[in-house]
């Protein structure tokens, strides 16, 4: 699909992360989407006390801040949905969704914001206009049809505010189902499956403040430069104060090495910036949990040592014996794991494992954060518990300046999370809902996004509707995410913005356009603000200020609460007088949900407030009453080692990641300036002695096939081999040209995430796409 021509330049990138470059690009992109010159004050109000929530991501806002927090890919992230460019009716019109099809990812993106509603029609191949009450009747129909509930399917992407959130998962728990995929399925249900088991809450145990007073962090997995950017903003002051930023990734990331901050005029002057990690360790894709697992047996040994010598002692013994459960079975596991396997299975070498545990003892408060480094494999889980049981040996959760802090993606992905988006509801949360509510809400547990596919595919979900985001793209195994989309009765996608998913539709189909984050949202009269949950559980409003982007566009609430009107109906709920004012939708949420008492009240403090999190105040809301140490083992029998199996150590490990200039599926430009790739987005990184394994050469193309044992044959064609110091037998490459690669069956254990970032590939060398057929 997405086949950029060979016209891009591959130069390594020399300077700092953010500084000038930064501001380039943002004048650059202000003027390809063509803003409107009143909406560049849009930009100055983002992560504002009295402006709106960042649409970009969901790394915290400091309180209070009176300093435009500038963030190159926040501008963009507000440029994208502030374009003046717009997909009307005459668009749909003018072409069929066949030709729409042939079009690229970028190339939907750039035509616009959608403006109104339409229907597709069979006969002409195109989508046309509908009026809303059309469109929320075709969908009543549809759902009224079904034999049962289940089978229809309610994605959410994470830029839902918490009340369309609220409203829409009572709105399908009342139609009858808890099937409930969404983005985070395939993004951080490591944590938030994970971590329950040990400290009892899926969430990060630290807020802003802990940054001020951390003298250790430890950043696995995640590439803040271009997906954080805000971020990078906390570890300079954490660097400039003395603080030890360790990064722990495959890759060297240049945003991690240097950082330029446009806050700081002096460092733009005098083109001088900030040293950000001062160590890098570098494991091989997939080799976090061996490599926390040696960093955690070397932490017990120097504890031996140090009662040998009579010092103080490494582990926190009293933390450990007054708040956790598990620690001998934990330390027992930990001294028989031998140091060749651990070597061998992070493919850390022992000193420079050593060398992370001694940063990590010697660190009095640590903070380790993580991204999508160590969600998105087989051993997830796993990996998340064996850093929070490193974290818990040296009583770093639930203390001033430490903590666990996993970053999260969409900018209210936690918050939907929090208010119901669940397809493993507690019954706890049901008995409560339903109790508020006066319905016996559904007690089995709903399909997340592979079984969703999956039940797609074999005939069980006939509906689909996605609240937000890009479901035919951001899944794996796209050629059969096709094929399970098509079998659908109907689709229904509300969303700001054309996407693919638009154009892989069921026998009916909308597309029903929504107000962004960043436009005023009136409602009886009344501009309504919404509420959002960041990554370290602040709470707070968000008020629009850009004039909409079409008359005819609805909010997101005003849409999931006509749907619940024309389905069930609003015998048990005002749905459209909920609509009409959202504070009543946060009166029903702090009837709901524990942590919202005075929930009005107190999202009018500049700076909102900070929902509770009982770990944080090492309160454990496990099965123990304590914080689990939790023993995993090291798997020898993976996917990967079978694939070994059969094709020796021509198998290459696939991670696929995001460019600089890109919104998740969201294209916004072609070039990933901190890896020096440019003009083009079909790259393989590749080590050099790979190549020569191989045979092949830096600027040779290959085409990619994955290794799997189900007979399907996956592949991903043209991509340009790029040298670059990435560990051996490993390769990386872009989300999501590279999802037909990745199988609906490869899962992480437990949480059921797709393993985005290990696939066992192999690569074929091809023709230059110019000259292939
Ligand atoms: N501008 C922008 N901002 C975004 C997004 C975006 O697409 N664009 N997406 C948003 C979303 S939804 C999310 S979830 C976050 C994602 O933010 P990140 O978590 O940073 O996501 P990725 O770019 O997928 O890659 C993460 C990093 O993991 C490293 N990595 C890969 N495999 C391994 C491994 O086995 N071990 C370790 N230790 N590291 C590994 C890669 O080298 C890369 O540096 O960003 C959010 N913010
Ligand atoms: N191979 C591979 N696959 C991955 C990943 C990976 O690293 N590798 N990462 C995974 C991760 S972490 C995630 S979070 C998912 C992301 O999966 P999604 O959240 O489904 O994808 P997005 O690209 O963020 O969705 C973009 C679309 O959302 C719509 N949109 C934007 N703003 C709004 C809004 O305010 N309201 C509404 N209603 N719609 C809006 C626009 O139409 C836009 O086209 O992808 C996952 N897939
Ligand atoms: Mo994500």
């Amino acid at each position: 699909m997405d086949k950029s021509k060979p016209q891009g330049r591959i130069e390594p990138y020399h300077h700092p992360a953010a500084g000038w470059g930064a501001l380039k690009y943002v004048a650059i992109n202000l003027i390809k989407e063509k803003v409107a010159g009143g909406n560049y004050r849009t930009l100055f109000k983002q992560n504002q006390p009295d402006g709106f929530d960042c649409p970009g991501c969901a790394w915290p806002d400091r309180k209070h801040s009176s300093t435009f927090e500038f963030c190159e890919n926040g501008v963009k992230a507000v440029a994208a949905e502030s374009t003046t460019k717009r997909v009307t009716p005459a668009f749909f019109e003018a072409h069929t969704i066949e030709a729409l099809m042939k079009q690229t990812d970028y190339e939907l993106e750039q035509h616009g914001r959608l403006t109104d509603p339409v229907v597709y029609d069979a006969l002409t191949d195109k989508y046309k206009p509908i009026s809303w009450n059309g469109a929320f009747a075709l969908i009543a129909e549809e759902l009224k049809k079904l034999s049962s509930p289940h089978q229809a399917a309610f994605y959410t992407s994470g830029r839902a505010s918490n009340e369309a959130a609220f409203l829409y998962q009572l709105f399908v728990r009342m139609f009858g189902t808890n099937n409930f995929p969404d983005c985070s399925n395939m993004c951080h249900e490591a944590t938030s499956r994970g971590l329950p088991m040990t400290v009892g809450i899926g969430k990060g145990t630290v807020t802003l403040d802990d940054f001020e007073l951390a003298d250790t962090i430890l950043i696995f997995g995640q590439n803040p430069a271009t997906n954080h950017p805000r971020m990078l903003g906390e570890l300079r002051e954490c660097s400039r104060r003395g603080a030890t930023i360790v990064s722990i990734n495959p890759l060297r990331e240049r945003g991690l090495e240097r950082f330029a901050s446009p806050q700081h005029p002096i460092e733009m002057l005098t083109l001088s910036s900030t040293k950000i990690a001062s160590t890098f360790i570098r494991p091989k894709v997939g080799g976090d949990f061996a490599l926390l697992k040696g960093v955690a047996k070397r932490v017990l040994e120097l504890d031996d040592e140090a009662c040998e010598r009579g010092v103080e002692r490494v582990l926190d013994v009293d933390f450990i014996d007054a708040h956790t459960h598990g620690f001998d079975a934990f330390a027992a596991d930990l001294r028989a794991e031998s140091w060749p396997t651990l070597e061998a299975e992070s493919g850390v070498p022992r000193e420079d494992i050593e060398a992370l545990a001694r940063i990590y003892a010697n660190g009095r408060r640590v903070i380790a954060t993580w991204g999508m480094g160590l969600t998105q494999h087989k051993n997830s889980v796993a990996t998340v518990q064996m850093l929070s049981n490193l974290m818990m040996m040296r009583g770093n959760i639930g203390r001033e300046g430490a903590g666990l802090c996993p970053v999260r993606g969409h900018s209210n992905v936690q918050g939907n999370r929090t208010v119901g988006i669940e397809e493993k509801p507690t019954q706890e949360f049901l008995d409560r809902l339903g109790k508020v509510f006066d319905f016996e809400p559904p007690r089995e547990h709903g399909y997340d996004v592979v079984e969703t596919i999956e039940a797609m595919i074999e005939g069980h979900v006939k509906v689909f509707i996605g609240l937000g985001g890009n479901f035919a793209i951001a899944t794996p195994d796209t050629p059969r995410t096709f094929d399970a989309l098509r079998s659908c009765d109907l689709t229904v996608h509300i969303a700001t913005k054309l996407n693919r998913s638009h154009l892989v539709h069921g026998r009916h189909a909308l597309i029903l356009p929504t107000l962004g984050r960043t436009e005023i949202d009136e409602q009886g009269g009344v501009a309504q603000g919404v509420t959002v949950e960041d990554s370290m559980s602040m709470v707070h409003i968000s008020y629009g200020m850009n004039v909409p982007a079409s008359k005819n566009l609805l909010s997101e609430v005003a849409i999931v609460a006509n749907i619940a009107h024309a389905t069930i109906g609003s015998d048990k709920v005002d749905w459209l007088g909920m609509a009409n004012d959202y504070s009543r939708v946060r009166d029903a949420i702090e009837q709901t949900i524990e942590g919202f008492e005075d929930y009005n009240a107190r999202i009018a403090h500049p700076g909102g407030f900070h929902l509770r999190v009982a770990s944080r105040e090492r309160d454990w809301k496990t099965g123990t009453g304590k914080a689990n140490f939790v023993v995993n083992a090291i798997e020898h029998d993976t996917p990967i080692a079978r694939a070994k199996k059969l094709h020796g150590e021509r198998v290459m490990v696939l991670m696929t990641t995001r460019s600089h200039d890109q919104y998740n599926t969201t294209i916004y430009a072609l070039d990933d300036r901190y890896r020096g790739v440019f003009g083009q987005r079909r790259v393989v990184f590749i080590n050099r002695a790979d190549l020569d394994m191989l045979g092949l050469k830096a600027g040779e193309w290959v085409d990619l096939t994955t290794v799997w044992d189900d007979g399907v044959d996956r592949r991903a064609d043209s991509f340009l081999l790029v040298e670059y110091d990435i560990p051996r037998g490993c390769i990386g490459a872009y989300y999501p040209e590279t999802n037909p690669l990745v199988p609906l069956s490869s899962v992480g254990d437990v949480c059921n995430t797709p393993t985005s970032k290990s696939i066992p590939v192999l690569l074929h060398r091809s023709a230059p796409p110019a000259l292939a057929a």
